[in-house]
């Protein structure tokens, strides 16, 4: 007997109702960014359906939720199953989410039919996984696996100005009852680690397939540049007296777009975030900031890219000073191909077409990675669309998701 047979779709689909009313957008979408009241509120959901089914909850020092449901052996290193309940400022109802809630009906479809796994399988609700509030993204899973450590977030601020350690002090203390894990200096052991997320891309409702088997997720490194001139007044000061910052961004971005030019199309640069100040019509920018997202599957095509950001904004920026800095490192990271053969074949036991593809998206999975054999299992999304209120997907492809991960769980915790 499989746990799928006990996976309830209406009851995971009135999950996603309920949940997308933290955040809620009048566009249909969610603005639910990191350790915001309505994250927290998402969490606080999660954690109160959590406890209706006796789970034991548990939450370390970056705020990453843990919800564990026992096996036969509890000394034994858990399964995880996860993803991430923060979302885009004007983000969908699915990216994360919907990987949050599919863990937990693996979890009640597993209690359903009666079976006990020989491992505890613990479902996880990632801190920060999209890093658009603080930098950097995935930072809940990188703090857990001991990629970035805590301390070098000491000073972060969010882009709202509001100090990190002050919004994780508040998540914290709304989840005061629950009880600490020991913040040990290295991770808290995992036998294997499964997420379930849209594909965030048009390929597997192009197929038809409802379920794909996620290869590896795409390097992925970000960068501020900064540009610093001199204010001055729009109508007196003529151009050569200039110290532009927005116009030198300008350059800089002009002179980006020609190096991360690509004609096979597989290279990702964007520039998602500008800011200028003082920000009004009649001064001449005294700065001007602007972020870029750089991608790509291959790692040494991904550090040639990044090496010509210095060099093109260099001499685009004068008269204006110019500081660049990064700001996350993702390395591209392949997954497990065991783990890549189980979900194939649990699918295919259920009838289910199936595709393999890469992610250009990058998930709290890339991270679990490093420490245990990970895997990921997508679903289509309408139209390949993602970080917009116009994300969907189909309660029959959201089911079948569900299926397959608990299926997997089942299989990986020894059922
Ligand atoms: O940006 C990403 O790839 C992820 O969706 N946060
Ligand atoms: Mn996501
Ligand atoms: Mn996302
Ligand atoms: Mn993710």
């Amino acid at each position: 007997m499989q746990a799928s047979s006990f996976v309830r779709g209406e009851r995971l689909w009135r999950h996603q109702a309920e949940m997308a009313r933290f955040g809620a957008t009048p566009g249909g979408g969610i603005d639910r960014q990191a350790f915001t009241a309505a994250e927290i509120a998402a969490r606080q959901a999660l954690l109160g359906w959590a406890r209706a089914r006796g789970y034991a909850a548990s939450l370390d020092g970056i705020a990453n939720l843990f919800i564990r449901r026992p096996g036969r052996r509890d000394d034994l290193a858990p399964v995880l199953v996860g993803s991430h309940l923060d979302s885009q400022p004007q983000g969908g109802r699915f990216d994360g989410t919907y990987g949050v809630l599919a863990g937990f009906e693996a979890l009640e479809a597993l209690d359903d039919s009666g079976i006990t796994t020989e491992r505890p399988v613990e479902l996880v609700a990632w801190s920060n996984e999209e890093g658009s509030r603080f930098r950097p993204g995935a930072m809940g899973s990188q703090v857990f696996v001991g990629a970035l450590a805590a301390e070098a977030l000491a000073g972060a601020q969010g882009n709202d100005g509001v100090p990190l350690a002050q919004a994780l002090a508040a998540t914290r203390d709304a989840f005061a009852g629950v009880p600490r894990r020991a913040a040990a200096p290295v991770h808290a052991p995992v036998h294997a680690y499964v997420e379930a997320h849209i594909e965030q891309g048009p390929v597997l409702e192009q197929l038809g397939a409802p379920i794909g088997v996620v290869t590896g997720v795409a390097g992925a490194r970000w960068f501020d540049v900064t540009l610093s001139g001199r204010t001055a007044h729009a109508g007196t000061t003529p151009l050569a007296a200039r110290q532009d910052a927005l116009q030198a961004a300008l350059r800089c971005i002009a002179a980006l777009n020609d190096a991360m030019a690509d004609p096979a199309d597989r290279l990702r640069f964007t520039v998602g975030r500008l800011t200028v100040a003082p920000n009004v019509p009649n001064s001449v920018a005294s700065l001007a900031r602007f972020s870029i997202d750089l991608r790509h599957p291959d790692a040494a095509e991904l550090e040639a890219r990044a090496g010509r950001i210095a060099t093109a904004c260099a001499a685009a920026a004068p008269p204006c000073a110019l500081r660049i800095e990064e700001t996350m490192t993702m390395p591209p990271a392949p997954f497990d191909p065991g783990i890549a053969a189980l979900i194939e074949a649990r699918a295919r036991a259920l009838g289910l077409a199936v595709h393999r593809l890469p992610s250009g998206a990058f998930h709290d999975a890339a991270f679990l990675g490093r420490i245990c054999p990970a895997g990921m299992i997508f679903i289509p999304c309408a139209g390949g669309i993602s970080h917009n209120e116009a994300e969907n997907v189909t309660p029959e492809d959201a089911l079948a998701g569900a299926c397959v991960l608990a299926d997997v769980l089942g299989a990986l915790a020894g059922a």
